[in-house]
């Protein structure tokens, strides 16, 4: 093979005239069609001047085209770094100087904010919106529908996610293609994909959830998606009778669970319905079984590794539970400060080691040896347990961490920006339940001695540089936050004094 990730996800289906994408405007998108605007892309990134290996920022809108750009730079050799299209300019901009991306893509009314970050890092900068225009579509409109793949290696780079840190910088996973393909190759044989199945697909496509486990799945397959902009109850209820499998975040089902227009009728179809990112309440688990009769599967995974656990498919879906290890991966349970293994049913850190974990840091090595053990075992930082069945949970997290409505949010990132406000001594970020994003962010902040806080003007201020997903729902003021005789924030006394301010 000459390019495995392009061989084995999009080059098999060349010239292939069966559906890869349904859109909500009723049209679909055959393989050869989507494989032939691939090609377009990958003849313009090549002709701008971009070589193997190099970086290509983008940050554009759900379309058929943004997915035609994975597929550009796996055809070209380079390496896809998709960008959530929430992320601010400020943002934006410590992606594109630390990735050293040749060039960044994004929607034509970005293209103002972004322009002058992208010059500061000697990148160039061009448009692709959702509507299929933008300079960079009108360019590679002209050129040839067929690519001369570029030949690439399974241990060569595919793409960088970034993930943000509890220092409250951003890393650069860097993910090579056999990362991807085994794990495309164990999930699709554990959920028993095939060309008969269609996944309804309203996850973003700039993270592991959308863009690896969903579409590659599907591409290896040879199957078809219902491709939504996002997610949307009308859209989804309208798309299901149509689909056998969905993947989505808790949020979509305690939201498809809040509509009665979701019925098991709706649901006669389905085949699959598959829940990660974050946790699946068993209550959720339980009322999604007595609404529809399906179980959710849920299962385990992350930014550096793909997908590590699974929930089998067939066998008990156990509630509370991510399942167990996938094939190939090995997963233990470990004292945090030794790394010591425990005994089978004591909580301790997840480690894990297989074809699917990633290859370190973007030019953060210090990083990456905190993190990647050098015998292949990757700390995850989520703490769990293995019962006596071999099922894993997750209990909890080592590391500091908000998951809302699917999307990580890193405190320390927030609290660096909020003790910088005016009049603020200090700060501490925690996440608090609630009912439609599973947590939520709060601020709890102490003034400086003799100042009164004006929260709306620190919250517009930081607003300003900071995604709207990630800004505090809440701020509050105490005299002083809580530690213990370390003198650390006890973030648990925050979040139990805070726990029902959205329920
Ligand atoms: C949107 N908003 C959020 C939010 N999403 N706020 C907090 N958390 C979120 N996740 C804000 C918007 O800024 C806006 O604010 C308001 O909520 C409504 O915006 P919206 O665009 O209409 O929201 P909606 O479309 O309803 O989005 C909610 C969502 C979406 C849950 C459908 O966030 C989503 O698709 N999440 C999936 C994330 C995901 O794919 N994670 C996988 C990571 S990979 P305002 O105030 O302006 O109205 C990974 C590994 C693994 O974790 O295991 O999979
Ligand atoms: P990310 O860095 O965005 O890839 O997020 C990965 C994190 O999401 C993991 O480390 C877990 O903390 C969390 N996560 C993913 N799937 C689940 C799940 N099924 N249950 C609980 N937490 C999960």
């Amino acid at each position: 093979m000459t390019n495995p990730l392009y061989d084995t996800l999009f080059g098999q289906h060349d010239q292939r005239s069966a559906i890869f994408l349904q859109l909500p405007d009723g049209t679909t998108l055959t393989y050869a069609k989507f494989l032939e605007m691939a090609a377009q892309y990958a003849g313009y990134l090549t002709e701008v001047g971009l070589n193997a290996g190099d970086r290509v920022a983008v940050q554009i809108e759900k379309s058929p085209q943004a997915l035609a750009v994975y597929a550009a730079c796996a055809q070209a050799g380079l390496v896809f770094l998709p960008l959530n299209t929430a992320y601010t300019a400020d943002e934006t901009a410590y992606f594109v100087e630390n990735s050293g991306s040749g060039i960044v893509l994004c929607d034509d009314f970005k293209r103002s904010d972004l322009a002058p970050i992208v010059k500061r890092f000697d990148a160039q900068l061009e448009t692709l919106n959702a509507d299929g225009s933008g300079s960079f579509a009108q360019h590679a409109a002209s050129l040839p529908t067929a690519f001369e793949t570029v030949t690439r290696s399974e241990a060569d780079l595919a793409a960088f996610l970034y993930t943000s840190g509890t220092t409250g910088r951003s890393k650069g996973a860097m993910l090579s293609q056999a990362n991807l393909l085994s794990n495309a190759q164990a999930l699709r044989e554990e959920w028993r994909f095939t060309s008969d199945d269609v996944l309804l697909h309203a996850l973003p496509i700039f993270h592991t959830h959308g863009l690896f486990v969903a579409s590659n799945i599907t591409l290896l397959a040879g199957a078809q998606m219902i491709f939504l902009p996002k997610f949307d109850l009308d859209q989804m209820i309208a798309g299901m009778p149509r689909a056998t499998t969905m993947m989505g975040v808790p949020t979509f089902y305690t939201r498809l669970l809040g509509d009665e227009r979701f019925t098991q009728d709706l649901t006669n179809h389905m085949r699959l319905f598959i829940s990660g990112s974050a946790p699946l309440l068993p209550e959720t688990h339980a009322q999604f079984k007595d609404r529809t009769g399906h179980r959710i599967l849920e299962r385990y995974g992350m930014t550096e590794t793909n997908m590590n656990t699974s929930n089998p498919y067939d066998g008990e879906r156990r509630a509370g539970t991510v399942g167990f290890p996938l094939p190939g991966v090995e997963l233990k349970i470990t004292e945090s400060q030794t790394g010591a293994t425990l005994p089978q049913g004591e909580i301790g850190e997840i480690e894990v080691r297989g074809p699917n974990v990633f290859q370190g840091y973007w030019q953060m090595p210090e990083k990456t040896a905190e993190e990647l053990r050098s015998d292949g075992f990757f700390i995850t930082g989520d703490l769990g347990q293995i019962d006596a069945d071999g099922y894993v949970s997750i209990v909890g997290r080592n590391k500091d961490l908000i998951i809302s409505g699917g999307y990580n949010i890193y405190p320390k990132e927030i609290e660096l920006l909020l003790d910088d406000q005016e009049g603020v001594l200090e700060s501490a970020v925690i996440g608090v339940p609630h009912a439609d994003f599973g947590e939520s962010v709060v601020g709890v902040l102490v003034a400086m001695p003799g100042t009164t806080l004006d929260l709306e003007a620190i919250l517009s201020n930081i607003g300003k540089s900071l995604a709207r997903f990630k800004q505090p729902q809440k701020l509050f003021v105490l005299s002083e936050l809580p530690r213990n005789s370390m003198g650390k924030v006890q973030k648990k006394a925050l979040r139990e004094q805070y726990s029902t301010i959205f329920q």
